[in-house]
């Protein structure tokens, strides 16, 4: 367990690297729609104002306070905001954190951080079947891995494995797209902006990593939002695999 703990911080570490060079990458185009042309992209229909650039709307405790200012509840569809926050001050938490429905209604998260920031929403249930989201993979003996993309500045990390074959680290299917693992153990991969109906026996249930709507790196399956239904009364907790610290909860009544 503390192996994996400090693999798990030590790949955080990496992911926030990464993420913070994706950010300053896609900073740029993140602050164009001050202007007219993606307008829209901070409502997501949420009622959330559009920031403009007069004081300070990039500080911590402004983002707090704007992130849990609106709810939205109407339909039998809960909205919760999976992080938030700009380029200064990404915010790695949901908004709100608990969610009360009635059983037979459908919990959206929605990311609406303006710079490429992701977050997962996952269940847990048994214990026992979190996912990292990369790991070693075995590639067999006399394997080469090169880069898909022509003269690429990039090159995959391999190690020496056992009996001559190699390992590569390589990202987790069942973090990074949405997955379900059933009662017994079968896993099914959803479509993008997964539409799941919970029955409350799973073992594991992930949104895959949800971007803010327009910023989903190449690579990355396209995912902006991600809905459960609930069909079970009971309290359902969830985190966040990119950001271990952001726990969520739906109570179902
Ligand atoms: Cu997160």
């Amino acid at each position: 367990m503390k192996n994996r703990t400090v693999f798990l911080l030590g790949a955080a570490v990496a992911a926030g690297l990464l993420f913070t060079m994706i950010g300053a990458l896609s900073a740029p185009s993140a602050a164009q729609p001050s202007g007219n042309n993606s307008g829209g992209q901070g409502n997501q229909g949420q009622g959330m104002p559009m920031m403009n650039n007069t004081t300070n709307d990039q500080s911590p405790s402004f983002q707090y306070k704007l992130e849990n200012k609106y709810h939205k509840y109407e339909n039998g569809v809960f909205t919760v905001r999976a992080g938030g926050g700009a380029a200064v001050s990404p915010l790695t938490w949901f908004f709100p954190r608990h969610a009360e429905i009635k059983v037979g209604e459908t919990v959206t998260w929605v990311n609406p951080t303006s710079v490429g920031e992701p977050h997962t929403i996952t269940f847990v249930m048994d214990n026992t079947t979190a996912a990292d989201f990369a790991g070693p993979f075995v590639l067999p003996s006399n394997s080469t891995l090169k880069s898909a993309i022509p003269n690429a500045n990039a090159e995959a990390v391999v190690m020496p494995g056992p009996n001559g074959t190699s390992i590569v680290v390589a990202a987790n299917m069942r973090s990074m797209a949405p997955t379900v693992i059933d009662a017994s153990g079968k896993v099914t991969y959803l479509p993008p902006n997964g539409n799941y109906t919970m029955n409350g026996t799973e073992k594991y249930v992930n949104s895959g990593w949800l971007w803010p709507s327009g910023q989903v790196p190449p690579g990355f399956p396209p995912i902006d939002t991600f809905s459960v239904k609930f069909t079970k009364a009971g309290t359902y907790n969830y985190m966040c695999e990119v950001h271990p610290w952001m726990a969520g909860q739906v109570v179902v009544k």
